[in-house]
């Protein structure tokens, strides 16, 4: 692709108002995190749910294919500026794992914080993991996660045009490459990059990249 058709579709999207301030258009899919890319184990790999449940739980990797599964098509907003349109994730909504009963909480979670491989942490608001625009997921572009983008499982969250205006569209690092664990909440905590200069809440639409 050049970069001729990368101004085209930049227009497109810019037009169809999906593009939000000081963002621009990237046909690729570029990779960012802090430190190595961890190894993923099958044999010792679990994913867990805690703080403030009713029941504690975990799913090994097999026990994680079962659970019922979802497909989104979302446009994805980097702090660094970059933008990707019309991403689609398959994975798990956690909103599906909640109605279905497979997490139960206590009445007074607020907030949650996602835990990966190596530390890196990232909170959101409990009623923005809970939106259909955030996924458990497992596979981009039909095709399992690449090791670089988080296989076997990463927290992503991004923005369905057809929602705009009804659902907060936080920037990408609010969603956990190497994910193994969802706390539970009943207050808010900063992630690793909310206790640096980001912005806790992260909105595209007002720019909010920074403190
Ligand atoms: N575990 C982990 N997840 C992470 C990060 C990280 O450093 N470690 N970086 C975040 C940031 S800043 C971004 S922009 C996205 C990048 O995802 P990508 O590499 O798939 O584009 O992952 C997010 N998730
Ligand atoms: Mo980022």
């Amino acid at each position: 692709m050049s970069d001729l058709d990368r101004r085209a579709e930049e227009a497109r999207i810019r037009e169809e108002n999906r593009l939000p301030p000081g963002q621009s258009l990237t046909l690729k899919f570029p990779v960012l995190h802090v430190g190595p890319v961890p190894p993923f184990t099958p044999a010792t790999w679990d994913f867990r749910i805690w703080g403030e449940v009713e029941e504690e739980k975990s799913w090994t990797w097999d026990e994680f294919q079962y659970l019922p599964r979802t497909q989104i098509l979302m446009d994805i907003h980097c702090v660094t500026t970059w933008s990707k349109a019309d991403t689609l994730w398959e994975g798990v909504s956690l909103k599906a794992m909640l109605d279905a009963e497979l997490i139960k909480l206590k009445p007074n979670v607020t907030h949650v914080m996602q835990h990966a491989e190596y530390g890196y942490t990232t909170n959101l608001p409990l009623d923005v993991v809970l939106q259909e625009s955030f996924l458990l997921a497992t596979h981009f572009d039909g095709k399992p996660l690449t090791p670089e983008h988080g296989y076997p499982l990463r927290g992503v969250v991004g923005h369905i045009p057809a929602k705009a205006g009804e659902l907060e569209s936080p920037y990408f690092w609010k969603g956990a490459k190497w994910l193994r664990s969802l706390e539970f909440m009943n207050a808010d905590r900063l992630g690793y990059w909310e206790r640096g200069a980001y912005h806790n809440r992260a909105d595209v639409w007002k720019e909010e990249r920074f403190r």
